[in-house]
């Protein structure tokens, strides 16, 4: 039997021996690996439930307030390893299932990674998720169970080919479904008007057309702490009545209708960074919004027994981006036309609960929705929006008559289109970015209107990452060396890694650092060998770019920059250069058509550079194909250096530049996004500091850009590279790349991948010499990591706590 959070081999084996007779009437031997990954899901399923039962019980009893975190993309991952180290179960099962004759590494192979999320924004949602539940604080995640997560990537003739993520063909063992806790939803139909006998007016909404939202819900495990939260994931179905009709075409028009409801929870939109401006898409936001905030006031009504005028005292509803911000009229809609609330109390209500994060300043990812649409597909919800925007023009024009003239800029409904961020704004207490630079000019320029108004509003919290996942689950080693060092408390308290400081000159520790770290690469290198056939040398510097394929992300700077290099070693094959393994993953939006052609040049330069025995000891590119979490999770602790070379101002913060330092590799950046506090922290002389800065960029932009023609004329080393991409070299035909060329030169190059080529070069030459003293390397990388605490998300949450949500420990 387990004791507290204590587990011996003897109970785990006789669970596991048990489950897999039960389960699959095999004995340990027979059993394949995805029978012992389902039995060990079962185990920790039975470990976690009286546990989630009680952290439950707990909410719904003691009266204190809840955050709900709502948010269209949770990008969770496997589970497994999670679960098993916030349980306490891991060391245990390791020991288990090499007894078995099992290794667990290939067991958690077998898990589907949830990807349901694009990139950093969905990244981030299940890191917050995992550090509330760790610190025992009553936060919830709501979002949509796609029933296809983002595409698979596979790589074919160097071309990205996106087949779909059929992540649920099995039973997805960490799911419970709640049939009794649906709720229903409903889109199109009109709205009735009448007077009451009071005079008031209210608004009836018929003839709807209905759909069941029902619930998946996932335990969150905190860190071993018996706390366990949940992610409620919404699943769309149609209702069934009782009463069937018997015409055969019926059939039909109810597979028909059947269809086209399941597909609102069908697939997760694969953009990152920009918008998708369908129907589709809308109906997934206010089917998420619209059933999370039914179930709240529900809960609310359950668990307190106050008036709705209280609500802010018990519910703080944070939304991710501006996805769920419908969540703000659908709190209105449910006020005035269930709650019989008038205007001013329900927006009272409404504006004290929700707090709103913005997380680009894009244009092209600033949600805006044609009015015919919108209000087609959810009238009534058209009518407050309408009404919102009203009272606040009128309120800028009253109180604000210096505003007058900007009324068009900052309108809701302005030019006929309904303007996301911009209603998120009116309608939250409290608007922040996701780093210091970014709040700034988010208030300084992006939303300064806004600001103008209500500066009260506006604050920073600069983006985090779990410690325990990205660091003590995926690097091990690293993990117990520091613990070595330091002692465990670090894993409770991640600031501590600071004391890593009083090391990082020390030889014979660092040796112990550049020891992990060589390990690491030997992993990576075989997981390499076996996807790719291709050998690279673990001596080489491992020069890591991961993340979604953007042109603001600067893939692009970086596939020039190997060219350059492969032809210096080309004119003078006896260069000497540190060699280098370039290692690439991304996947671009499958309508993105330069991102695409960009995964074309890499993997074009690779198979040039790869193939070439010139260069062979010096250069390898290696694109690792399906970039997702659990591959982030085996390139990560092998990285030498970190890219993070996004246009300065255009990266919000970036979560990898986090995770990178955190396993000891060392950023070459652009001073963007959180690279400024990692800059702050760790210091110039620790990062590859590059480039325009971002009020440099901000002035270039704001007087139509560069002239990157001249630079094409006056610089060899580009136009040679340049010239390339049309000559065919990477390519059987000349027309390959053409589209990259002609958007370079022709429009003006608005990600400056020219602008910043000669210092980017420059900062390559630094990591190149810097590498070559292995102790001055490993210092630096051990000064990276000692500070990397301060990005843990628990830091993170609880300046939201302390700020926003102002929620209490368990
Ligand atoms: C992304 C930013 C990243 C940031 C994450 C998480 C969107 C819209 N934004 O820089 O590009 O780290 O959000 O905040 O996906």
């Amino acid at each position: 039997m387990s004791t507290g959070s204590v587990y011996t081999t003897e109970w785990l084996k006789k669970r596991v021996i048990e489950v897999i007779s039960k389960q699959f009437g095999k004995s340990v031997k027979e059993a394949s690996k995805k029978d012992m990954y389902f039995a060990l899901a079962n185990v920790v399923n039975s470990e976690i439930r009286e546990k989630w039962q009680n952290t439950n019980k707990k909410y719904n009893e003691n009266g204190h307030k809840q955050l709900y975190y709502l948010s269209m993309e949770f990008l969770i991952g496997r589970l497994l390893r999670n679960n098993l180290l916030n349980c306490g179960l891991l060391q245990v099962t390791e020991k288990v299932m090499e007894e078995l004759g099992f290794q667990l590494d290939a067991i958690l192979e077998e898990e589907e990674d949830a990807g349901l999320g694009n990139g950093g924004l969905g990244r981030l949602a299940a890191c917050f998720l995992d550090s509330l539940a760790s610190l025992k604080y009553p936060g919830h995640g709501f979002g949509i169970r796609y029933r296809y997560g983002l595409f698979e990537q596979r790589i074919i003739h160097g071309n990205q080919v996106e087949l779909p993520d059929n992540w649920l063909t099995e039973p997805y063992p960490w799911e419970t479904r709640k049939e009794d806790e649906a709720i229903i939803v409903q889109f199109h139909g009109n709205v009735h008007m009448f007077k009451r006998n009071d005079g008031s007016l209210e608004f009836k909404y018929e003839n709807t057309d209905k759909v069941l939202a029902i619930p998946y819900d996932v335990p969150i495990v905190g860190y071993q702490n018996d706390t366990v939260n949940t992610l409620r994931l919404w699943s769309a179905e149609p209702i069934y009545y009782d009463k069937v009709d018997s015409l055969d075409d019926m059939f039909f028009r109810d597979l028909n209708h059947q269809h086209s409801i399941e597909q609102i929870s069908g697939f997760l939109y694969p953009d990152d960074s920009s918008l998708e401006g369908k129907e589709l898409r809308l109906k997934q936001q206010y089917f998420l919004t619209s059933a999370t905030i039914q179930h709240i006031i529900k809960q609310f009504k359950n668990n307190y027994r106050l008036p709705l005028t209280r609500l802010h005292e018990k519910v703080v509803i944070q939304i991710n981006d501006t996805h769920p911000t419908l969540a703000i009229p659908e709190l209105m809609r449910i006020l005035m036309d269930e709650e019989r609330f008038g205007w001013d109390e329900a927006w009272e209500i409404t504006t004290n609960v929700f707090a709103y994060t913005n997380h680009t300043i894009m244009e092209e990812a600033l949600e805006t929705w044609p009015i015919d649409l919108f209000k087609n597909l959810l009238p009534r919800i058209y009518m407050i929006v309408h009404e919102i925007n009203e009272r606040f023009c009128k309120r800028l024009w009253f109180d604000y008559p210096e505003m007058r003239e900007r009324i068009p800029n900052m309108a809701i409904i302005a030019y006929g289109k309904i303007h996301m961020a911009r209603l998120a704004m009116v309608g939250s207490f409290s608007v922040n970015g996701v780093a210091k630079l970014h709040t700034k000019i988010l208030k300084e320029k992006v939303m300064n209107d806004f600001y103008t108004i209500e500066p009260h509003k506006f604050n920073n919290k600069t983006n985090g990452i779990t410690h325990r996942r990205w660091l003590l689950q995926i690097n091990p080693k690293l993990g117990n060396l520091i613990t070595e060092l330091i002692g465990p408390q670090w894993i409770l308290r991640p600031k501590q890694m600071i004391h890593l400081l009083k090391y990082s000159k020390d030889r014979t520790i660092l040796e112990k650092f550049d020891r992990v770290k060589n390990k690491n690469k030997q992993t990576l290198a075989n997981y390499i060998y076996e996807q790719t056939g291709i050998k690279v040398d673990t001596s080489s510097i491992f020069d890591v770019h991961i993340k979604r394929l953007h042109e603001y992300k600067r893939q692009l700077l970086n596939v020039f920059h190997i060219i350059y290099l492969y032809h210096e070693l080309k004119d003078n094959p006896n260069l000497d250069i540190t060699p280098r393994t370039f290692i690439f993953g991304a996947k671009a939006a499958p309508g993105y058509h330069i991102a695409k052609e960009i995964i074309k040049l890499i993997n074009s330069v690779a198979t040039k550079v790869n193939n070439d025995p010139d260069v062979k000891d010096k250069l390898k590119v290696i694109f690792l194909e399906n970039y997702n979490v659990s591959l982030a999770e085996k390139i990560i602790p092998a990285a030498d250096v970190s890219e993070q070379i996004s246009t300065a101002s255009k990266e919000a913060s970036g979560t990898g530049n986090m995770k990178l330092m955190m396993n000891g590799a060392l950023t070459i950046g652009t001073l963007d996004g959180a690279n400024v506090e990692i800059c702050e922290l760790v210091g110039k002389e620790n990062m590859f500091i590059f480039g325009l800065k971002a009020e440099e960029v901000i002035a270039f932009y704001e007087q139509g850009g560069y002239d990157a023609r001249d630079i094409y004329n006056t610089d060899d080393r580009i136009r040679r590279i340049m010239d390339l991409l049309n000559d065919g070299e990477f390519g059987k035909q000349s027309i390959e790349f053409k589209d990259i060329y002609y958007h370079i030169l022709y429009h003006n190059d608005p990600y400056f991948v020219l602008k910043d080529f000669e210092s980017y070069l420059e900062a390559h030459e630094l990591i190149d010499q810097t590498y070559r003293d292995k102790y001055t390397w490993t210092h630096k990388s051990a000064v990276n990591i000692a500070h990397s605490g301060k990005f843990s998300s628990d830091q993170t949450i609880q300046e939201y706590v302390n700020d926003i949500w102002k929620i209490k420990k368990l």
